[in-house]
């Protein structure tokens, strides 16, 4: 229609220019432009072809000049002999008015549009396929993950995402032509990579990664041994968006020292951004050094980010069985950390997660650490900075630490964070339950810094020999002093806490102090404190008001995770009921939900002798609140 408008205007102007100046009114040409196809997806090549216009009045076309995104800059431009067609492939999606200008030889010129829609480029992966195995839909998914990595690498383009049907994958392309065990599945810049498809999903929602599991495997070499494993099942790129989701990662095994063959056996990250790895299953991978199960490093002012992910079974002989982070700030949420180990002839720290970094700010939420194993620090946790006067903030909220154990210092967490300068570690809302090691912290170890410690329950922990065999103190928390660089103390705070029956084989069941540590403990609940007032025990910390000295009354101490087989839920053995717990906690100093993201309450039964606003929150990680129990 808009062309034969054109035709009929430029008869219309001939022909009123012919009678009043001849010649010298030869109308301008006619541009007719179309694109095939004009709906693809980035990276297809599409045809323009300009070959329809013509010129009038006997004239010829002398130039053909392209737009192929519409941006009112001309792409390219051709002249005769060349015969009206072009190609173009584009790098993003959108939708695009492309352009054509035609000029005659007398210089008048002509211009045609069309539209073009390009979408996401989506590469199929199906070790099962057996069409055209050219990645271009399931039937004819390529049957190697790394040949879509390759196209993608090659389209570069954002606009580009890998679905990959379950099944395992193993990795061929190496970073160092001599050594197989290079081979890794190095992921694509600005490509997203998901796994947990059947093979038939048009849609991304569709995928289950449970039912439909897809490995990655750095099992090469002869399988099911591992010391000709991949050091690296997956290595990530540089770019901060890219989202690793749905995959299981094993196998990898980083075992040759020196630089980085010795870290990050499942999925090696060093990079000045870093990913998002979602809905993994990181499990049964190994390094010699640092992060066995996932090594990040990147610029410290960056969020990496490792949600909704498994992180079981893997093994580091130095720190970080499960994590390693090395100066960066990732958040690490809703994750499952248990079962890593951090063992080296008592050297092992971290066997879960170990920091390390300073001027880092980063998030642990919503986390369990189950039975992870350190033989020296930190069964579950390890913070480390060795520098002075550096800040290592992280803020750890709404999780379960629960049966780690460390041979010497800290059951579930060892914090030498930062010497000689305030803590910025904070620990609200987590519940640490049957943690063990062996001489100093069945919990936490704190070494000459000062965590803040918020609405934290403690039970059962304990300190006793492990391996060691020496003295233990402090069955729940130790601080401890650092008379090196200048002298630090460890005198956290405790607010709205409940310490109860934690072990220490020789002194300080709860909390043990060592000389110039001194934390100030208000409105907890602690075993053997006497409570606020005359009867307070000293050695326990300050009394800083509000303390018991009560049973909490725990609603099933001996199924602290409840019958429906997961923490945080409603039917937690470690809520409490029918204790002066309730409506005794400082409500300024609280969060404003439990643990289990229940409200406060204020229970009618209990007069409220908490303080704050409210003043009706309970002491201890679950708030008693009725209305939320099933
Ligand atoms: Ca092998
Ligand atoms: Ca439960
Ligand atoms: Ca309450
Ligand atoms: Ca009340």
């Amino acid at each position: 229609m808009k062309t034969k408008l054109l035709v009929i205007i430029a008869v219309l102007i001939g022909s009123f220019c012919g009678i009043r100046t001849g010649n010298a009114c030869t109308p301008p040409p006619i541009a007719i432009l179309t694109a095939e196809p004009n709906d693809t997806v980035v990276g297809v090549t599409v045809v323009f072809d300009g070959n329809s216009s013509y010129a009038i009045g006997g004239k010829t076309i002398t130039k053909y000049e392209w737009d192929f995104d519409g941006n009112g800059s001309y792409d390219c431009n051709e002249v005769p002999p060349c015969d009206g067609n072009t190609t173009y492939a584009y790098t993003s999606a959108g939708t695009y008015t492309a352009k054509l200008r035609v000029t005659d030889n007398r210089g008048l010129t002509a211009v045609d549009t069309c539209t073009v829609h390009v979408g996401l480029k989506v590469w199929y992966v199906d070790a099962d396929a057996t069409g055209d195995n050219d990645g271009s839909s399931w039937a004819n998914a390529f049957t190697d993950l790394q040949n879509a990595l390759n196209e993608a690498e090659q389209v570069g383009s954002s606009d580009q995402e890998i679905w990959v049907a379950e099944g395992t994958y193993k990795p061929s392309k190496k970073t160092d032509a001599n050594d197989a065990r290079t081979a890794t599945f190095k992921i694509v810049d600005h490509v997203d990579i998901y796994g947990g498809f059947g093979g038939t999903e048009t849609i991304l929602s569709q995928r289950n990664w449970s039912t439909y599991i897809t490995t990655l495997s750095g099992d090469i070499g002869t399988a099911d041994v591992n010391t000709d494993n991949c050091y690296h099942v997956v290595t990530t790129p540089n770019d901060v968006n890219t989202a690793i989701d749905g995959f299981t990662v094993t196998k990898g095994c980083a075992d040759i020292s020196g630089e980085h063959r010795q870290r990050g056996g499942g999925i090696y990250c060093c990079s000045y951004y870093g990913p998002t790895i979602k809905n993994c299953v990181i499990k049964g991978n190994y390094a010699a050094q640092d992060g066995g199960g996932i090594y990040i490093q990147t610029h410290p002012s960056y969020s990496p980010k490792i949600i909704s992910c498994n992180i079981i079974d893997n093994d580091s002989e130095s720190m970080g069985g499960g994590i390693y982070v090395a100066g960066s700030s990732p958040e690490i949420r809703d994750c499952n950390i248990s079962n890593n180990r951090a063992l080296f002839y008592s050297g092992g720290e971290g066997a879960g997660i170990y920091w390390f970094g300073y001027d880092v700010n980063g998030l642990i939420e919503n986390c369990t650490f189950v039975n992870n194993e350190s033989d020296y620090g930190g069964g579950a946790l390890d913070f480390g900075v060795s520098q002075v006067d550096k800040h290592c903030k992280v803020t750890i909220r709404n999780s379960i630490f629960s049966g780690n154990t460390a041979g010497s210092l800290g059951g579930a967490v060892h914090n030498h964070a930062q010497f000689n300068s305030p803590s910025d570690l904070t620990f609200t809302n987590c519940v640490f339950i049957a943690n063990k090691c062996g001489t100093k912290g069945g919990a936490i170890h704190n070494y000459g810094t000062s965590p803040t410690i918020t609405n934290c329950t403690f039970t059962n922990n304990e300190v006793n020999s492990i391996s060691w065999g020496p003295p233990g103190y402090g069955g729940a928390i130790y601080n401890r002093y650092v008379s090196s660089y200048g002298g630090s103390s460890s005198s956290p705070p405790i607010r709205n806490c409940i310490f109860w029956d934690n072990y220490a084989k020789t002194a300080g069941n709860e909390i043990y102090n060592e000389t110039d540590c001194d934390p100030n403990i208000s409105y907890s609940d602690v075993k053997g404190c006497g409570g606020s007032g005359a009867g307070w025990d000293p050695n326990v910390g300050t009394d800083g008001g509000g303390n018991i000295d009560l049973d909490p009354n725990f609603i099933d101490i001996f199924n602290p995770i409840g019958y429906d087989g997961k923490w945080m839920t409603y039917d937690d053995g470690l809520g409490i009921d029918n204790t002066r717990c309730i409506d005794a906690g400082n409500g300024n100093l609280a969060p404003a939900k439990d643990i289990i993201g229940s409200s406060r309450y204020d229970d009618p039964n209990w007069t409220n002798i908490g303080s704050g606003d409210p003043n009706y929150i309970d002491m201890g990680a679950y708030e008693y609140n009725p209305y939320c129990r099933i």
